[in-house]
């Protein structure tokens, strides 16, 4: 009886885990979209992009133009987890990021086409910028 009772809350403790886990990552995705045009600012003809590194980078995918100055700014805010030790191969960046704080990365003038990807060091996490 006990048993039975035991089980059938761990059952219901994991479909409710697994439909909020769902939920949760499709409403992040769709903020992700939202975030893609609100992750870029032009200033003095440089665009900078701004990605979120916590657990993770956000947004994954940013499209932005290509034939412009472009700088990558990498925001960690009590960034404990692997994704402060970011590796931008194409541009020869490697470093560990101060846990809380900005990282302003030159991208150069990437051409229409290109695309740059920033990955974790040990290659679990990544985010993309494509220019259009
Ligand atoms: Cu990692």
């Amino acid at each position: 009886m006990q048993k039975g009772t035991i089980i059938s809350i761990i059952i219901s403790i994991a479909i409710i885990g697994g439909t909020l886990y769902f939920v949760s990552d499709r409403s992040a995705s769709t903020g992700g979209e939202a975030l893609q045009s609100q992750n870029v600012e032009v200033r003095d003809g440089v665009q900078y992009v701004t990605i979120n590194a916590k657990g993770g980078y956000s947004p994954r995918v940013t499209t932005i133009k290509g034939g412009m100055p472009t700088k990558l700014i990498v925001k960690t805010d009590g960034t404990y987890d692997c994704s402060s030790a970011l590796v931008v191969r194409s541009v020869g960046f490697q470093k560990i990021l101060q846990p809380t704080g900005e990282e302003t990365i030159d991208l150069g003038t990437p051409k229409s086409g290109e695309e740059i990807q920033g990955v974790c060091s040990m290659g679990m996490y990544n985010f993309v910028i494509n220019f259009s």
